[in-house]
């Protein structure tokens, strides 16, 4: 029944942080672009390969943006729709399968749903077979009003690679989609070269592969330079269409593009051994929020995909503290510095804690493992709670409880 939703409502009412007023609304009624950058890591940002920068646009796009370095995917077995699944929900996804597949017939709350009331049109542009992942049907559930697929593209032979069409003619071929929308539009775009195993026409490679006994890991620093190209032109483009100004952009990681299977390699790159430890803050995935017309800045605060709604959601000045939801807004002044990962690693300010070890930050050295304890039951609250809540389908009781409350004021 119902009453199993109030136990949840608490936890989340009590975390709940308001946003910081300054940020607040600050991008009322623009363009949302949110554009998923495939496998892309944090620790190639500002970072080069024999000399040569990794991702030259993303790092100037940092100078002028709101730039998240201590940002984690919270993935799993669904991936890039896990993904997608914590980037509208605010739920983390499943602890095994996808909950595009599993739970796609659920009552959810998610942002494309919300904003509808506020004017606003949604839609996600991907360059692959509308059913992967299960996408035509939890997109509808999800709310979107429209989902530009593979039908919606011109795919050759010549203008793919790897997965499918190439991310500069993904991205091109998109323009024309989001100027036959609706103003403002909420839009979500998901890139594909950047993809295990990392091939390139020869034409594409704007760096070398790198030179390691580990081909995987050497063509990935070559093809997140390709997609880093398509982006810098995708901008180009979208200045020119004359969508710039009234728009915000959201830049995030999906998930991680390099398992540990390569952790030589890694090491060998990173000049550290990789542990645990360094396994854990492997984890991190670019988060850019640019928005055009405001100076940069480096926001320090430890967050992960779930905390993407409520941040979204403020920015366009859409209030959020009636929702179930388990981020927290990343302007908000209050806000703890939490991340939990789908495996229940978490991360806070000063600690990891991983594989039932808690870690000392700074050192990377094991350490009490009760300074990891007061967040580790949160941490496990959470996960719990968000679980209950999918395979309960519990949000088909929320939006009643909603109701009643509003009956009784
Ligand atoms: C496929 C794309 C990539 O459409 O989303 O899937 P992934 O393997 O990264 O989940
Ligand atoms: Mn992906």
């Amino acid at each position: 029944d119902g009453s199993e939703i109030t136990d949840v409502e608490n936890y989340v009412r009590a975390n709940y942080k308001n946003p910081d007023p300054k940020m607040f609304g600050k991008a009322k009624g623009k363009n949302v672009f949110l554009i998923s950058v495939e496998s892309t890591q944090n620790f190639v940002i500002n970072e080069t390969v024999n000399g040569k920068e990794i991702t030259p646009f993303l790092n100037d796009l940092i100078s002028d943006s709101y730039y998240f370095p201590n940002f984690y995917h919270q993935t799993g077995q669904g991936k890039t729709s896990d993904s997608e699944f914590l980037l509208d929900n605010s739920l983390y996804p499943l602890p095994s399968g996808a909950v595009f597949f599993t739970h796609a017939q659920n009552q959810f709350n998610a942002t494309p749903e919300l904003i509808k009331k506020h004017g606003y049109e949604s839609a996600v542009l991907h360059a692959n077979n509308k059913s992967f992942w299960n996408r035509d049907i939890m997109y509808d559930s999800l709310g979107y009003d429209k989902f530009f697929s593979l039908k919606d593209y011109e795919v050759t032979p010549e203008n793919s690679i790897g997965w499918g069409l190439k991310d500069k003619e993904f991205l091109q071929q998109s323009i024309p989609h989001i100027q036959s929308m609706k103003k403002p539009f909420y839009a979500k775009f998901i890139t594909l070269t950047n993809h295990f195993p990392f091939t390139l026409d020869e034409e594409d490679e704007y760096i070398p592969e790198w030179t390691s006994d580990d081909g995987t890991v050497n063509r990935y620093f070559t093809t997140v330079r390709y997609t880093d190209e398509a982006l810098k032109e995708f901008f180009e483009s979208v200045k020119q269409a004359g969508l710039y100004k009234d728009s915000i952009f959201i830049l995030y990681g999906d998930h991680y593009g390099i398992s540990e299977n390569h952790n030589p390699a890694m090491s060998q790159f990173l000049g550290k051994e990789i542990t645990p430890f360094e396994s854990v803050q492997l984890q991190k995935v670019p988060l850019i929020i640019h928005m055009p017309g405001q100076k940069g800045k480096v926001m320090e605060t430890v967050g992960g995909q779930i905390d993407l709604k409520p941040t979204i959601m403020h920015l366009l000045g859409i209030e959020t503290k009636n929702d179930i939801q388990f981020g927290t807004d990343l302007f908000a002044k209050g806000r703890q510095d939490f991340a939990v990962l789908r495996d229940s690693s978490f991360i806070t300010k000063d600690h990891v804690f991983t594989g039932s070890v808690c870690y000392d930050k700074t050192t990377g050295e094991k350490t009490d493992s009760k300074a990891c304890e007061a967040l580790g039951e949160r941490a496990k609250a959470e996960l719990g709670f968000s679980d209950k809540i999918i395979y309960g389908d519990l949000l088909r009781f929320f939006d009643k409880n909603v109701h009643t409350e509003k009956m009784k004021q």
